[in-house]
């Protein structure tokens, strides 16, 4: 049988004589995406998972994860135990040093695969990669009678940057609890390993704040377009957090402010300067919104706020927005910062904020995330020279609300079109002048809801894009090759496919037949 049947991408069918044993092994399928840091190809394989396979596994959530997938696309009852020995062995020792906290190394032979690492994060992105190297069909929704398959060969694998994130903007539209762990199961698959939540914005407040009732009773009962909005209860919220927890991906929450506030405001008058609640707002325009820096009410509602969030937060970062404040004048913005940055650290938690806070005096520990397109910011290039580390989400390219050309009926197009070899083009070390490579702390894909309010609206403005971005932040610099990025994702066309992600099929990538 041949061993990489289902990958019809042509550099695949490559081969290279396997040193010193006069066999050949057929290269290593390019089909991971991220690319992982190296992949070595072995004669004698594949593996084929048959129906007396079993899992081993030292972190049972893992084992149970993997044999969940497994079990729905083939029927076989791979039974997960404890410990070492199974035909998928998911091991916790014997890893080379250099997969650090976050890496692995998986072996596949004709026997068995072995994947190690020295954490469980970097076991759970082993696993990622093993389900790549499958046929797609191992993650549908149905059994199949196709052999599953892993090519012979050693991946040794670990990421770039230790920030890998997806920001889910619930506030512009609601998405439900069920809509949002879809969301995270998506983006583990792509190793990426923080969801930061917008969770409030002028145009809806989303998390139930105890204490609070209008927040979300009226805060939250609208949005963009007027719909009914929605918000999660903190049970809800935990679930979430748990969902996430479990596939290795830390929540993040942000409560924009002082701007982006109008549903804060609307549903409490004391945070207004002028003492009046504005009406709910459902438009999109932004920057008209302002919480009041100069009332003590304002400081009260932020300490109640951030408090009940760092005990739903495991994680250790909560995102205090601070963009676009154009009704905040600029030294009351930096004393609101200033003086917020210490509540939160008040909670045992870390800040991170938007670019713009770097124009207050930040905490050796706050982090700024940058987004606008000109790669130059003065403030941000003297925090970073102070020690300040950076999260890049330039809009130009991580933005996946930006539309794909001008013919996408999805989506915003200030920061210009962003097809997926744009958003792959782009190097976080060196894309903002005076931020250097040591500064930077990861990438994030941020996906903004103006005009988004559907599981698959997501799916479509993610997918092809998220990936670019998680490939960014875990691969290798040297790894970094367009041509060879699209023959990855053409890879990825049919799995999609399978697990009913729909994407857009942008016309730069060869999608296999059928996908
Ligand atoms: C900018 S850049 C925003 C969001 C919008 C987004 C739309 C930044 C931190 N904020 O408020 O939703 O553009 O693309």
């Amino acid at each position: 049988m041949c061993t990489v049947g289902w990958f019809g991408v042509s550099t695949l069918v490559r081969h290279h004589p396997a040193g010193g044993s006069g066999e050949a092994a057929p290269a290593f399928p390019n089909v991971v995406v991220p690319v992982p840091v190296s992949t070595v190809a072995a004669t004698g394989g594949p593996f084929t998972l048959t129906r007396d396979a079993t899992v081993s596994t030292d972190v049972p959530g893992i084992g149970d994860y993997l044999a969940g997938i497994l079990r729905v696309s083939t029927g076989f009852a791979l039974p997960v135990s404890a410990g070492a020995g199974g035909t998928i062995a998911l091991v916790l020792s014997g890893a080379p040093a250099t997969v650090g906290d976050q890496g692995y190394q998986l072996t596949s032979t004709h026997d068995g695969v072995v994947i190690r690492a020295a954490k469980p994060a970097g076991l759970f992105s082993g696993v990622q990669t093993l389900l790549q190297l499958m046929p797609p069909a191992a993650q549908g929704p149905s059994p199949v009678s196709a052999p599953v398959t892993v090519p012979a060969g050693t991946v040794l694998d670990h990421p770039r940057y230790a920030y890998r994130g997806a920001m889910l903007d619930v506030a512009r539209h609601f998405f439900t609890v069920d809509q949002v762990k879809r969301y995270i199961d998506e983006i583990a698959h792509y190793k990426i390993n923080y969801l930061h939540l917008h969770l409030s914005d002028d145009q809806g407040w989303r998390i139930a704040i105890d204490g609070r009732p209008r927040l979300t009773d009226h805060g939250g009962s609208t949005e963009v377009g007027g719909g009914q909005g929605g918000f999660y209860t903190q049970a809800d919220y935990s679930a979430i957090v748990a969902y996430a927890a479990a596939r290795y991906v830390t929540v993040i929450p942000e409560i924009d402010m002082p701007g982006h506030t109008n549903a804060a405001l609307a549903s409490y008058a004391e945070l207004n300067c002028d003492g009046v609640a504005p009406k709910l707002y459902t438009g999109i325009n932004v920057g008209f919104s302002t919480l009041c820096t100069s009332r003590e009410a304002t400081y009260a509602f932020i300490d109640e706020v951030i408090g009940q969030l760092a005990k739903l937060t495991p994680g250790p970062y909560i995102h205090i927005g601070g963009d676009e404040s154009q009704s905040t004048a600029p030294e009351d913005y930096v004393a609101f910062v200033e003086r917020v940055q210490k509540i939160v650290e008040s909670h045992g938690k870390t800040v991170i904020g938007w670019h713009e806070i770097a124009s207050a005096d930040l905490l050796p520990s706050t982090v700024a995330q940058y987004w606008d397109p000109a790669g130059a910011n003065a403030d941000l290039s003297r925090a970073a020279a102070k020690g300040t580390k950076v999260i890049m989400s330039p809009a130009s390219h991580a933005y996946l609300d930006q539309k794909y050309d001008d013919g996408t009926q999805l989506g915003l197009d200030w920061a210009g079109l962003n097809d997926v070899d744009h958003a792959y083009d782009w190097d976080p070390a060196t894309y903002v002048i005076g931020v250097p490579a040591s500064a930077v702390l990861g990438v994030e894909a941020s996906l903004w809801t103006e005009t988004l309010s559907s599981s698959d609206d997501i799916d479509f403005m993610a997918f092809p894009r998220l990936p670019a971005i998680a490939e960014i932040g875990w691969s290798p610099a040297e790894t970094h090759d367009a041509k060879a990025f699209r023959e990855r994702l053409a890879a990825q066309g049919p799995r999609w496919q399978v697990m009913g992600v729909g994407y857009y099929k942008s016309p730069q990538v060869a999608w296999p037949a059928g996908s």
